[in-house]
C-alpha cells in the first residue's frame, strides 16, 4: 500500500493557511487513500528562539487540531516527532548526503534567516540544516507522496535529490517521494499583506486567521483584508493579490474555481461577508471538536502514544538499512 507523509511544526497557533493547504486534505483524502502518517514536527520547532512551556503547550494542541480536524487513528498514524528517535537518526546520515551550497539556497532559510537577524536574534545552525530533518522525516518512511501546501515544495524537491543521490551511492534505501497541493489555496495569503504567505509564526498582523479564532474575530478580519481601489472583482494572482487571495479562499472552502467566482461579485463588500460566513461554517465543527478533546487531553496522549509506536516500527528498518548501507558497523 501506498505510504504518505506530512507534518505540520508547533511554531505558533495553526492557521487557515494550514488547514486549506495540508490539514483538510489529510482528512478528507489522505488518510483513506494510502497507509498515512502525520506527525507534530516538534523538533522544528527549536530551529528558532522559543519558549519551551509554549512548546509543549502548541504540540499538545496542533496534535488535538489534527484529530479535530478529522484524523482518525483507526485509519492513519498521528504522532510526535521527537517520540521516534529514527527521524534524527535518519537526519545525520542525510546531512553526509547534502551540501552546505544546497542548504543556503533554501527559500525557507534565507527568509527566516533574514527574520531572525531583523529581531535582534542569531540564526540557530539547524535553522540551516532543519530541511534535512524534514527530508529524514519524509525518508524514514519511504512515503511516496507529501501533501504540502506550496511553501514546502522546495524542501520536498531538496528530499528527492537526496534520495536519489543516496540511492546511487549506497545502493536502493530510499522511496522518492513527490509533493502534491490542493487545486486551489495552495499558498493562502497574510490578509493584510496578501504579497506574503498566511505563515503561523509571523508576527500577530490581523491578516492571519487562526483556526481557534471566534467566529467574530474571524469575520473582522476577513472583513478588513485589504484588496485595492479596483471598482470590479477580478481574478489577478499577480496584479490584484488581495481580491484574489479572497477568492482562493472563497473557492476552496466550497470547492468552487476562483476565476468563475470573480464573476458573481459586484463589490468586494459582498465578497468579503461571503468569505467570512464560509470560512466561519468551515472551522466551526473543528472548533466544536477541539473543545471536546481538549476536555481529556489523556486521550490525546493515548493516540500519540500509540501513534509512536506504529511509527517506530515503520522507521527502524529503514534507518536501519541506511545505517548498513553507508557502512557502519551494526549494533548487533
Ligand atoms: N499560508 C499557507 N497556505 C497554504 N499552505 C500552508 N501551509 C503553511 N502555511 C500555508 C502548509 O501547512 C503545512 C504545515 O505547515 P508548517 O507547520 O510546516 O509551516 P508554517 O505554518 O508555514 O509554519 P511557520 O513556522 O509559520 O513557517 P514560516 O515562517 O515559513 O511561515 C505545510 O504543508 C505547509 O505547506
Amino acid at each position: 500500500m501506498a505510504r504518505i507523509f506530512s507534518g505540520v511544526k508547533p511554531t505558533g497557533h495553526l492557521t487557515l493557511g494550514n488547514y486549506l493547504g495540508a490539514i483538510r486534505r489529510w482528512a478528507e483524502r489522505d488518510q483513506h487513500s494510502a497507509e498515512a502518517l502525520f506527525c507534530v514536527v516538534d523538533l522544528h520547532a527549536l530551529t528558532v528562539e522559543h519558549d519551551p512551556a509554549r512548546v509543549r503547550r502548541l504540540s499538545r494542541q496542533a496534535a488535538t487540531l489534527l484529530l479535530a480536524a478529522g484524523l482518525d487513528p483507526d485509519v492513519c498514524t498521528v504522532f510526535v516527532q521527537s517520540h521516534v528517535d529514527e527521524h534524527t537518526r535518519l537526519s545525520y546520515l542525510l546531512e553526509c548526503t547534502a551540501t552546505d551550497g544546497e542548504m543556503r539556497r533554501m527559500i525557507q532559510y534565507k527568509e527566516k534567516a533574514a527574520r531572525e537577524r531583523a529581531r535582534g536574534g542569531s540564526v540557530r545552525l539547524s535553522l540551516l540544516t532543519y530541511p534535512v530533518l524534514m527530508a529524514a522525516d519524509i525518508l524514514a518512511y519511504r512515503a511516496e507522496e507529501v501533501p504540502v501546501g506550496e511553501d514546502q515544495a522546495q524542501h520536498v524537491e531538496l528530499t528527492r535529490d537526496l534520495a536519489v543521490r543516496f540511492n546511487q551511492r549506497y545502493g536502493p534505501t530510499f522511496t522518492v517521494p513527490r509533493a502534491t497541493h490542493p487545486a486551489v489555496a495552495a499558498r493562502v495569503m497574510d490578509l493584510q499583506d496578501p504579497t506574503s504567505k498566511m505563515g503561523k509564526s509571523h508576527d500577530a498582523t490581523g491578516g492571519i486567521v487562526y483556526l481557534l479564532d471566534d467566529p467574530d474575530v474571524v469575520r473582522r478580519k476577513i472583513m478588513r483584508a485589504v484588496t485595492d481601489s479596483g471598482r470590479d472583482v477580478e481574478y489577478d494572482r499577480v496584479a490584484r493579490p488581495g481580491p484574489a487571495n479572497l477568492l482562493d479562499v472563497l473557492a476552496a472552502c466550497g470547492d468552487g474555481d476562483p476565476r468563475e467566482l470573480a464573476g458573481a461579485y459586484g463589490s468586494y463588500g459582498a465578497l468579503k461577508s461571503d468569505v467570512a460566513d464560509a470560512v466561519i461554517e468551515l472551522l466551526r465543527p473543528v472548533r466544536e471538536r477541539h473543545a471536546e478533546l481538549s476536555a481529556d487531553p489523556g486521550q490525546v496522549d493515548a493516540v500519540l502514544k500509540e501513534g509512536a509506536a506504529r511509527a517506530r516500527a515503520m522507521a527502524r528498518p529503514v534507518v536501519d538499512a541506511a545505517y548498513d548501507a553507508v557502512g557502519l558497523l551494526p549494533a548487533g
